[in-house]
Formats: structure tokens, C-alpha cells, sequence
């Protein structure tokens, strides 16, 4: 068993949803937070409800934990108010808990719309300039900074996930591009958890679709192979999109309607 205690941020969320009951086996105890409703704990499962924009509350969450999935906070376009304070505010509180409590590794949950102002033309890799499509994706690449921050000062080590679109299935033609399966993301999280060296790592989580805008070679290292790929959904996607109107941004650019969407007032 590779972890005493794995925390679980955001775990009433819809990734968290999936990942709660994939990462028991990576753990002996897995420790789920959210501010929404997380209902009872399960077997080795410790329930802890916790807002991200309390210092002490997060102080307390990171007590005898190893180390975090990190999928708390706003996971969408929405006014400034909210991701300020769960997504700025929030990280800040998660990455002074883990100094002082000493955990040693966060996988991070970024966005790819922390690159959503490049185009649906272009292949991009995580080293190149962000380029934010909203107040999210700013925010996104905050926290991005964040950790980058902490493991130079601290050596406390990140994996920047920047999650594509996590959905049973791709819903529309971008997804396609950006697609991650349920089973791929859990792969991912696996494999940024148990790598033997993560350093501080930004990687496109996506599955091993054909028509792709990122490229992982840079974080290799990872050891992170998908196994599933948009591809079977295409013939149908296609059919039911029929076209493309190529003026609109959220054709043109990666973050889909993001783009036109934020910030929200
Ligand atoms: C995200 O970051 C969101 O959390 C998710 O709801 C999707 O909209 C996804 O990006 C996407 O780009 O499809």
C-alpha cells in the first residue's frame, strides 16, 4: 500500500465522485472533504468536511496525511467573488497547510483553460505561455504558480493536472480533442501519485485521442499511459454536429465556449 492517509479535496464533486472509490487501493485510509454533502464514510474512510478559505480548517484537513488530491474549489466559468476565494485564497491555505504539516506530494486538479486563448490549430505543450480564457482558467494558472513556488522553496512536489473534459463520454466535437475517460484519469492520478520523482510536472490529462491540441512528452517521466481514446464516439458526434460555423471563437480557440463566456459578473 503505497499511502498511510491520501486526501481527497473536492470529493463530493464530479470527478471526486469518481475518484473516491478508485483511490481506496492506493491507501489505507483515505480522508474525503468537500463543503457540500459527502454522506457516511465508507470502509478506512474518514469524512471531513472542510472551506477551502479557512487557513486553520485546512491546517487541521492536512494533519497525518501524505499526500493530496487536490480537486476542491470552482471547476467552471463563474463570478470573481467565488474563485477568489475557493481557487486563490484556497490554494494558498492548501499549500501553507501541507508545509506545515509536511506533505510531501499534491496532485493538483488545473484546467485546460489555462491555455484556452490557443487555437483549435495549433499543438501546444505545457511548457509554452499560458494563455487564460476566463477568471477559472487565471485562476487555474495561480495555482499553477503556487506549486511551483512550494516545491522550489520547499521541495513539496506537484503534479499539475491540466484535466481536458472528464465526462462518461465526449459531448460534443472539441471532445473529441479533449477527452479523458473515467478510467484514464484514474490512471493519471495513479501514476502522478506513485511516480518515483514528480518534481513540479504540468501535464494535459487526456486520453489517447486521435485529434489532439496537447502534447505530454515533456512529462513522460510520469509514466502515465492512457488506454481508452475518443475516437469510437466520432462517426456518431459527427452526425448529430453536422457543422462548423469556423467564425465562431469557441470553434476557433481550444477552450470551447469558455472563451466567450468569463469572467462572469
Ligand atoms: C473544465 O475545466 C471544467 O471543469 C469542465 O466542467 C469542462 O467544462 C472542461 O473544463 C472542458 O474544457 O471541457
Amino acid at each position: 500500500m503505497p499511502f498511510d492517509r491520501l486526501l481527497l479535496t473536492g470529493a463530493a464533486g464530479g470527478l471526486g465522485r469518481v475518484l473516491r472509490p478508485r483511490l481506496k487501493r492506493l491507501c489505507t485510509t483515505l480522508r474525503v472533504s468537500d463543503i457540500a454533502e459527502l454522506g457516511l464514510a465508507a470502509a478506512g474512510e474518514e469524512v471531513r468536511p472542510a472551506a477551502l478559505e479557512d487557513p486553520q480548517a485546512m491546517l487541521a484537513l492536512l494533519d497525518g496525511v501524505d499526500a493530496v488530491v487536490h480537486l476542491g474549489g470552482v471547476s467552471t466559468e463563474k463570478p470573481w467573488q467565488p474563485i477568489l476565494a475557493a481557487n486563490v485564497v484556497g490554494v494558498v491555505n492548501l499549500y501553507e497547510a501541507a508545509r506545515k504539516q509536511g506533505v510531501k506530494r499534491i496532485v493538483f486538479a488545473s484546467s485546460n483553460h489555462v491555455t484556452g486563448f490557443y487555437r483549435q490549430d495549433e499543438v501546444i505543450s505545457p511548457g509554452d505561455p499560458v494563455r487564460p480564457d476566463g477568471a477559472y482558467g487565471i485562476s487555474k494558472a495561480w495555482g499553477e504558480n503556487v506549486s511551483r513556488f512550494y516545491f522550489d522553496r520547499y521541495g513539496i512536489e506537484t503534479a499539475c493536472l491540466r484535466i481536458g473534459s472528464s465526462f462518461p463520454e465526449p459531448k460534443d466535437r472539441r471532445m473529441l480533442a479533449t477527452w479523458l475517460s473515467y478510467d484514464d484519469l484514474e490512471r493519471l492520478v495513479c501514476a502522478c501519485l506513485t511516480a518515483p520523482v514528480v518534481g513540479h510536472t504540468i501535464v494535459y490529462g487526456m486520453s489517447d485521442n486521435t485529434t489532439t491540441w496537447w502534447d505530454n512528452t515533456s512529462a513522460r517521466h510520469l509514466g502515465y499511459r492512457p488506454q481508452d481514446s475518443s475516437e469510437r464516439f466520432r462517426a456518431a458526434l459527427e452526425q448529430r454536429q453536422p457543422a462548423l460555423d469556423l467564425e465562431d471563437p469557441a470553434i476557433i480557440y481550444q477552450g470551447g465556449t469558455f472563451v466567450r463566456t468569463g469572467p462572469l459578473d
